[in-house]
């Protein structure tokens, strides 16, 4: 497989779905989502009339510049006393709100095209951000269950996504992200380093002000 090199990451403005290869077990599929787009918004905002969204504390004290919410049977929470999955939304104490339909059949039929079928995510970590909020270079490894892949979804504004190395020292590669966008990893590339730059200001027809990413994860 050549080299991709960055301008044509760029470069590809063509709104036909395309699977391009990050790493070994990760690929960026372009469009993967935009037929369901709709639905996923719908999904996403059905879920924050029930969780609201929230900015988390990180265990320093800092709130988080993305707002958060989630659903299925675990979200993620973050404060003082650190990160963990949790089963109930510590702000209405209720369990997370189910997981949307068009959630799952999403997840798995990405899954499945990115070579990691079967998948059942137990978990959807939903993050807004608005224009300047980021995600600083990090690794997901609050999962029990690392064999399992992630999946996450790109709605909205556009965004530039960091794609690291398996240590935070390595240069990463910048990947643009845009509404309909799908990244699937796992295997060797699951504990990768990987952030968002600031998202600059906009307006989406599909979500107005703000970049929505979902992450279906299988957290137990
Ligand atoms: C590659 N979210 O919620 S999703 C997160 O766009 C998170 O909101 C970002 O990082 C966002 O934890 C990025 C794409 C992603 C997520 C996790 C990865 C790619 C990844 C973990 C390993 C390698
Ligand atoms: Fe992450």
């Amino acid at each position: 497989m050549p080299h991709q090199p960055l301008d044509d990451l760029f470069a590809d403005d063509s709104a036909q779905p395309t699977a391009l290869p990050l790493g070994t077990q990760a690929v960026l599929l372009r469009g993967f989502a935009l037929a369901q787009a709709d639905a996923l918004v719908q999904g996403v905002q059905q879920v924050a009339a029930q969780a609201p969204w929230r900015h988390m504390l990180t265990p320093g004290g800092q709130a988080m510049s993305v707002a958060m919410t989630g659903c299925g049977p675990l979200s993620w929470v973050s404060d003082r006393r650190g990160y963990r999955y949790a089963e109930r939304d510590p702000v209405s104490g209720r369990p997370w709100p189910a997981m949307p339909a068009a959630f799952m059949r999403l997840a798995q039929d990405a899954a499945r095209q990115a070579g990691f079928a079967p998948f059942l995510p137990d978990a959807c970590l939903i993050n807004r951000y608005a224009p300047g909020a980021r995600m600083s270079l990090h690794q997901d490894r609050d999962e029990r269950d690392l064999a399992a892949p992630i999946v996450s979804v790109s709605l909205g504004l556009p965004a530039v996504f960091l794609w690291g190395g398996a240590t935070r020292s390595e240069r990463a590669l910048r990947v643009p992200l845009r509404h309909g966008d799908v990244l699937v990893w796992g295997g060797v590339d699951r504990l990768r380093f990987h952030g968002v730059l600031p998202v600059a200001p906009g307006e989406h027809p599909a979500t107005g002000q703000c970049r929505i990413n979902l992450t279906l994860r299988k957290a137990l």
